[in-house]
């Protein structure tokens, strides 16, 4: 065998001798290692062994197909006294850091995200366990399949079989909510226990996790030895001038453009793909952050250039999106693996799911738009809809998409102000605005310092959010809202 041979390319009938590091081990019966050299990873089987995963041995043994599997029988093995982690450390360096487009904000973000795709790919070399965890859009299934995608691409490079080690699925709340926290304990513990390993998994947060909601979930793990990872694109709302958010230190490694002075306009999706593209070189499809870009609304130039990579035009690619956003409310919970794949290969699937949308959303349009209360405040064209009793509950669209198209109508039946429109359900409001006239932010500050008893949270971009509340205050606190918008002094321009 040669040197600087990954072990996955081994073959029968070889006699292997060197060092090797121990990534999985299973019992009962024979014990079966995954061993690796760093270069790519095989099974090597013997009678009993009391090595343990991580360890670093010296090996020797005939390599033979067993039940179709190639392994190494082991003949000899000893403790070794190789530096296996410098060789391990290198390998993890991602061999392509350039990304699919030109950009000068890819460009500052440059050195966070080669250092992500390298501890990524460190873990997938050691054996480590990981899970994803992301937003339940269009843009956060992206995010979390696209390195899922190029995780199992390199994996089955290095011969290393993804079962047991990758685990993604998407979260009900739009941030990292302790519950899912907890699940992806219980789950990280069955994780352990199958591979025998005491490598706890990497914790990947997507398009959710940077703000002090999420605080609380991420200090679990910290505090319980997990190392975790946030690549989101919401605006984190603690912030400091040296871009330390209220997460940070919780985290391995936190990219959110927000931390380099720069918004939301990047899509996590965008992120997470180019990301994707370093942890496997050869992993490319570019439709993912064309409609993740297209889904959030991204206007920016990088969409543009990755709309021009697929070939098609932003209607087609953002029905992939609007039929991501159908699945996932259908699928809830459920991370329908090998189904939403079927979005990106299956053309007539999207227009088949399409078509349901379209009529579900001209069904709740139809029940909701009557019940519009549009008003002038301040040059303001601020509009009001309950959605608690002018929509059809648990019926797609949900009432989050109902509001945006509400908000589409209100804002062109004035089409010379900016637009405000508030979607009140039981204890929540949906904010969306044509233009940052009010930041969501700003209003949930507002509310907490005059109602600190209707216990007042929520957040979002600029002009789109979510504000929660003790629902017995809502007809107040949508009173104090448009007080807020009276007592306004600065007067709004349309934006050219
Ligand atoms: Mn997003």
């Amino acid at each position: 065998m040669q040197e600087n041979k990954g072990l996955n390319k081994l073959t029968n009938r070889d006699f292997f001798k060197g060092d090797v590091k121990i990534i999985r081990k299973a019992k009962p019966g024979p014990v079966v290692f995954i061993v690796t050299n760093g270069l790519g990873a095989i099974e090597a089987v013997i009678k009993d062994s009391d090595f343990n995963v991580g360890d670093v041995v010296y090996l020797e043994g005939q390599v033979n197909e067993h039940k179709g599997r190639t392994q190494i029988e082991i003949q000899k093995i000893q403790k070794s006294i190789m530096d296996f982690d410098t060789i391990m450390l290198q390998k993890a360096k991602p061999l392509r850091t350039t990304f699919s487009i030109n950009s000068d904000r890819y460009e500052k973000m440059k050195p966070v995200m080669v250092s992500i795709a390298s501890r990524i790919r460190a873990s997938i070399l050691k054996g480590q366990p990981i899970m994803i965890r992301h937003h339940n859009d269009s843009d956060g299934f992206i995010s979390g399949m696209s390195l899922e995608m190029a995780i199992v691409h390199f994996m089955k490079d290095q011969g290393i079989d993804p079962k047991f080690l990758l685990f993604r699925s998407p979260s009900k709340a739009p941030y990292y909510a302790s519950g899912d926290v907890l699940r992806d304990l219980v789950l990280s513990k069955r994780f352990v226990e199958e591979d025998n390993s005491d490598l706890k998994p990497l914790i990947i947060v997507c398009d959710n996790g940077s703000t002090p909601e999420d605080a609380f979930g991420l200090a679990i793990l910290k505090t319980l030895g997990y190392e975790s990872i946030v690549i989101d694109h919401h605006n984190p709302v603690e912030i400091d001038e040296n871009g330390v958010t209220s997460v940070d230190k919780y985290l391995v490694d936190h990219l959110n453009p927000y931390k380099l002075g720069l918004d939301s306009k990047t899509s996590a999706g965008q992120l997470c793909y180019e990301i994707a593209r370093m942890i496997c070189e050869n992993f490319e499809l570019n439709l993912m952050p064309a409609v993740a870009g297209i889904s959030d609304r991204c206007d920016t130039s990088e969409t543009a250039q990755y709309i021009e990579l697929t070939g098609k035009d932003k209607e087609y690619l953002g029905k992939i999106g609007t039929a991501i956003d159908y699945m996932s409310y259908q699928l809830k919970h459920d991370a329908g693996k090998g189904v939403f794949e079927q979005l990106f290969e299956n053309y007539d699937f999207v227009l088949l799911i399409n078509d349901e949308v379209r009529k579900g959303f001209e069904n709740q349009l139809q029940c909701a738009l009557p019940y519009l209360r549009s008003q002038e405040i301040n040059g303001i064209n601020f509009s009001v809809i309950d959605l608690e009793k002018y929509t059809m509950r648990f019926t797609y669209p949900g009432p989050g998409a109902v509001l945006s198209r509400v908000h589409e109508v209100a804002a062109k039946q004035n089409e010379s102000l900016p637009s405000l429109t508030i979607g009140a359900t039981e204890d929540m409001f949906i904010v969306r605005a044509s233009q940052p006239v009010l930041p969501v932010q700003d209003i949930i500050d507002q509310l907490q310092a005059k109602y600190p008893y209707a216990n007042v949270d929520g957040g979002g971009h600029e002009m789109a959010g979510a504000i929660r509340f003790v629902g017995a205050h809502k007809d107040v606190l949508i009173e104090e809202i448009k007080n807020i918008l009276k007592s306004k002094t600065a007067t709004f321009s349309i934006a050219e």
